[in-house]
């Protein structure tokens, strides 16, 4: 199943870009489309809405000459130009744009402009959860079976890279790209090689007027896919009828023409399959977690849909140490284990973490619990779903931010003895879960929320818990 060309198309693209293009927003996406349109020397201006956007400095010195608006979209600039070119944090549904889009103007992403330029193949995931996971895991795939790969798009910390950025490096055989629902909202044509939509939980609320139009820009990652790689599990992940290869994955059981869960006969140890022969013990994986098995078959199906082999992808995951804030072991202090999630930034995220942690603990010691610290702006989310899971595996929760009040009200008639406190800050919030934890537990910060509320992004939030933490161990 390889479906291999190499290179970027040429001039057809530029083609495309006649006329003048506005980039609307400044951010790390407005600052790789200028880079890209400024290299095919096609004619561009930008717009914020705010007044000093934070890589203001860098546009004006890298685009001296460039047009720039700032302090809000006046329609009568965004109607001047030939197309939009809008960052995936501005919602289509802004008036200003709106009103173009109306207007019969042509408006695109990021995502849709790299989309028509490159003719390697792609692949693309997106997800509620398990992006970045499952595109490092790629990576660390395509690494071990030696192929020349470029990896880009929604990602954050060590991997960052707008993926129009890519285009500026060398010519790649393979792009893995994470992608999210913003920017696929204004991608219509990806024509990717292989696709995963890994999950679908409540996120994003604020942007969306309910799940289902969350999940229809999700689906957008389908159209034109040549092979879509579908969780057997869960039905939100299929693929709609025009996508004609599928390659499934069974994160509960074992498939007979797919990636599967199950026990390898002669050792008696549970195992990644394919095709029901063990390739992989679940145990000699670094990656912590049930949902991450689910990733790592995620990332295996990916890879063989474009001809990796079962050894490099083996070793891929094997290898594979995971990324920082995501179920990151910290310390043991007096027999507590404490784990930064600080990624978990919804309530799906949050579950997959409780879940994976507590039934390991159980495994371990019937009588061992969690100590969750959650909390921070909640998005609009529903937080009941949590209830059951911290009555079955936590002993306490330490809510912090914003919406604590509201975690607390939706969860205590359903949390059964799980203890619930609030905490002023990180510091304080440690020092609860610490004095709750016996030996044994274990203390998990995965908060279902964003944090912007308390701190300036996630990887803050971690450092800031990590820090706490070490902070007790000087102590004892
Ligand atoms: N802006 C306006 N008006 C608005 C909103 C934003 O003018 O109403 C401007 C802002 O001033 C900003 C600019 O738009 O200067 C662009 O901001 P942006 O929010 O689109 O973000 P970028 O800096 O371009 O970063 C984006 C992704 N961010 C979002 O989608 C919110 C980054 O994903 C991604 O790494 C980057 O493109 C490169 O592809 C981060 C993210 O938080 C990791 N993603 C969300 C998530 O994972 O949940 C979707
Ligand atoms: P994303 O890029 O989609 O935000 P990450 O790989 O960064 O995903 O993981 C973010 C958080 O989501 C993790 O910290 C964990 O709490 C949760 N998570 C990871 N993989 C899954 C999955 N397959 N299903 C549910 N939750 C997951």
């Amino acid at each position: 199943m390889t479906l291999m060309q190499s290179g970027k198309t040429g001039a057809s693209g530029d083609q495309d870009l006649q006329g003048l293009s506005i980039v609307v927003g400044m951010g790390a996406t407005g600052l790789s489309c200028a880079r890209f349109l400024a290299s095919v020397g096609a004619d561009f201006a930008l717009v914020d809405s705010r007044e000093r956007p934070p890589l203001l400095d860098e546009f004006t010195r890298i685009f001296p000459e460039a047009k720039i608006e700032l302090g809000g979209f006046s329609p009568s600039t965004l109607a001047s130009a030939q197309r939009l070119i809008v960052s995936p944090g501005i919602s289509l549904s802004t008036p200003a744009i709106e009103e173009q889009i109306a207007n019969g103007v042509e408006v695109l992403g990021d995502i849709a402009l790299f989309a028509r330029r490159v003719s390697a193949p792609i692949i693309a995931v997106t997800g509620s959860n398990g992006k970045s996971t499952v595109v490092a895991l790629l990576a660390a795939i395509l690494r071990a079976e030696g192929r020349s790969f470029g990896l880009g798009g929604n990602l954050d910390g060590e991997n960052f890279k707008p993926a129009l950025d890519l285009l500026l490096e060398q010519d790649y055989g393979i792009y893995i790209l994470e992608l999210s629902s913003f920017q696929l909202e204004t991608t219509d044509a990806l024509g990717a090689a292989a696709v995963a939509l890994l999950n679908l939980s409540e996120d994003h609320m604020d942007r969306y007027v309910d799940k289902t139009a969350y999940l229809t820009a999700k689906q957008k990652i389908f159209n034109g896919a040549q092979c879509a790689v579908i969780n057997a599990d869960d039905p939100l992940t299929q693929a709609p009828a025009a996508v004609q290869t599928r390659l499934s994955y069974k994160p509960s059981g074992l498939l007979a023409a797919g990636f599967g869960v199950g026990r390898d006969k002669v050792t008696g140890r549970r195992s990644l399959c394919w095709q029901e022969t063990p390739f992989l013990s679940v145990d000699d994986m670094r990656l912590i977690g049930e949902h991450n098995v689910a990733n790592s078959l995620a990332a295996a199906a990916l890879a063989m849909a474009v001809g990796v082999s079962l050894e490099a992808i083996a070793s891929g995951i094997r290898e594979f140490p995971g990324l920082a804030h995501r179920c990151q072991w910290v310390a043991k202090l007096a027999g507590v284990d404490f784990y930064n999630d600080s990624k978990g930034t919804n309530v799906g995220a949050a579950l997959a973490s409780i879940e994976g942690i507590g039934s390991r603990l159980a495994a371990d010691d019937d009588a061992a619990k969690l100590h969750l610290i959650a909390g921070g702006e909640g998005k609009g989310a529903d937080f009941s779903p949590l209830a059951p899971a911290l009555a079955c595996y936590a002993r306490s929760i330490v809510l912090i931010g914003k919406d604590a009040p509201r975690i607390a009200e939706a969860i205590e008639t359903g949390c059964g003895d799980c203890e619930i406190l609030f905490a002023q800050d990180m510091q304080e919030a440690v020092a609860f879960a610490r004095d709750k934890a016996q030996a044994g537990d274990a203390v998990l910060l995965s908060p279902a929320c964003a944090s912007f509320d308390m701190f300036d992004n996630f990887q803050h939030r971690g450092e800031c818990f990590t820090s706490c933490v070490r902070d007790l161990g000087v102590g004892n």
